[in-house]
């Protein structure tokens, strides 16, 4: 298959389903969202597992090719992990060591990253970790922080972009059987459901089209929650959490729900926030997460739509979806609803942020950070274990970027001298970056030290990442030295 990067991908129009202008208030918007949401939502499969008898849970992955029928009568080509697109759902629990043997039948190299982990580096399958074709690869670990949502995709040097646009994504569920009981929904696929929202668009044969993306990246048309246009979930509690996961190459999503209901933001990118806090907007950058919590009244239909996301000051925000509104999930609540308990007023206590040691600044322009494209060969920040680091990442820009970190969640300190809005004060991995605003991330780095295996840092906007927006980092002993193995060009 291919991926069509030429811009020739006008008649792709004429392969979306026609009703741009039948809903009512989603006519200006680029994007085709179907006329009926009358597909069943996907709930991603539990991935297997077997845990053998030193105790490590096994799971196994295969990254293979697949068609999907994104518009009625179209197969586009696809990859998926165990499928035609997207991938399971693994699931571990704190203190557990995990092993995942990742096999690779696509016809060319890939890796697996796992978004959010805290992990040995030689573990976290960046483009250091490549998985060539028919060979597996089995990073094993300890799951060693608290709860929470966190996926797994491809980090391939320059591909990431076109891997993940591809279909290559999934959820990596982290529990805590330490943490107190807070009420959230928790049946996984009934009231406790991941949805993973990702933009596409076709070109003329049908085939992905990574074309005209611009400085930011490609923005589809069309938009969908667990590979599916115009899902419904079915509601059969009170209270239902969603898992939302931004898994696009570029756009950034502003949700809510079409009569502006209020609902509970439980948890950001790292875990629970310290209390539930009442939103009618959650935004999300490509790569990041949040858990909501959304009562529903019996019989009654409510769809989830994406807003204008509020970007900052971004130039030509209309094409960097700036105006874009439209609907990307239908909730059908039953007429009988189970109950559903309360959520409690606490949900956790965040560590108190430990004073830092070392301050870096990290200046992000065009695809370069302080002025240096992405170097395999380079060590762009030598950290010593145990050291706690302040980080102050800006965007030079005026377009957006946004910023994550490999191996920890760090915590934002503030954003011009001013404390986040609640959503941003819990563990975070990757943060927007509005143009010309100063984010001080503060973050700690345990456990983990390994002088000659990079973990990553970089924008999560694909294309940026895999044109150079990315810097290595080198976790060392106290008073070591980092000593990368040479890296083999290809
Ligand atoms: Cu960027």
């Amino acid at each position: 298959m291919r991926v069509s990067r030429a811009a020739a991908a006008v008649a792709a129009a004429a392969l979306v389903v026609a009703g741009l202008s039948a809903c009512g208030g989603v006519s200006v918007s680029p994007v085709d969202v179907p006329e009926t949401f009358d597909a069943p939502l996907p709930v991603p499969p539990l991935a297997p597992s077997h845990v053998g008898a030193d105790g490590t849970r096994t799971f196994r992955l295969t990254a293979q090719e697949g068609t999907t029928r994104f518009v009625p009568g179209v197969d586009t080509p696809t990859w998926g992990f165990d499928g035609d697109l997207l991938g399971p759902t693994l699931r571990a629990s704190r203190g557990e060591q995990v092993a995942v043997e990742v096999r690779n039948t696509l016809p060319e190299a890939t890796s697996v990253h796992w978004h959010g982990m805290h992990l040995p580096a030689a573990m976290d399958g960046g483009p250091h970790q490549p998985v060539e074709p028919g060979a597996t690869w089995r990073p094993t670990w300890r799951i060693d922080q608290p709860a929470a949502t966190l996926w797994y995709h491809p980090h391939p040097h320059g591909r990431t972009e076109e891997h993940i646009y591809r279909g290559l994504a999934g959820f990596f569920l982290l529990d805590d059987p330490a943490a107190a009981d807070v009420g959230l929904p928790d049946e996984y696929g009934v009231d406790d459901v991941p949805v993973v929202v990702q933009d596409r668009k076709l070109d003329a044969d049908g085939d992905l089209d990574l074309s005209g993306g611009g400085e930011l990246g490609v923005l589809g048309s069309l938009v969908t929650a667990n590979g599916v246009r115009g899902a419904y979930l079915e509601a059969t509690t009170q209270r239902v959490r969603l898992r939302l996961l931004n898994g696009s190459t570029a756009r950034t999503y502003a949700f809510g729900f079409a009569d502006d209901r209020e609902v509970l933001q439980v948890a950001s990118d790292g875990g629970l926030l310290p209390e539930p806090v009442p939103t009618t907007r959650v935004q999300l950058s490509p790569g990041e997460r949040a858990e909501v919590v959304v009562t529903v009244a019996p019989g009654e239909r409510v769809r989830l739509r994406s807003y204008p996301p509020d970007l900052g000051r971004v130039v030509a925000g209309y094409a960097m979806g700036a105006n874009d509104t439209f609907d990307v999930l239908e909730l059908r609540a039953a007429q009988d609803l189970a109950p559903s308990p309360p959520v409690a007023a606490t949900l956790t206590t965040l560590e108190p942020l430990p004073e830092a040691t070392v301050t870096r600044t990290f200046d992000l322009q065009g695809r370069q950070i302080n002025g240096r494209r992405m170097d395999m060969d380079r060590v762009d920040a030598t950290v010593e274990k145990g050291a706690t680091e302040l980080w102050e990442v800006r965007n030079l820009d005026l377009f957006p970027h946004n910023f994550h970190v490999h191996d920890v969640q760090f915590r934002v300190l503030d954003i011009d001298g001013e404390a986040p809005p609640p959503a941003l004060a819990g563990a975070k991995d990757t943060v927007y970056l509005e143009p010309r605003r100063t984010y001080r991330l503060v973050m700690r780095f345990e456990d983990h030290a390994d002088p000659t295996t990079p973990y990553m840092f970089h924008c999560h906007l694909l294309l940026h990442e895999d044109e150079g927006l990315m810097g290595q980092l080198v976790v060392v002993e106290p008073g070591g030295t980092a000593s990368p193995a040479p890296h083999h060009h290809p």
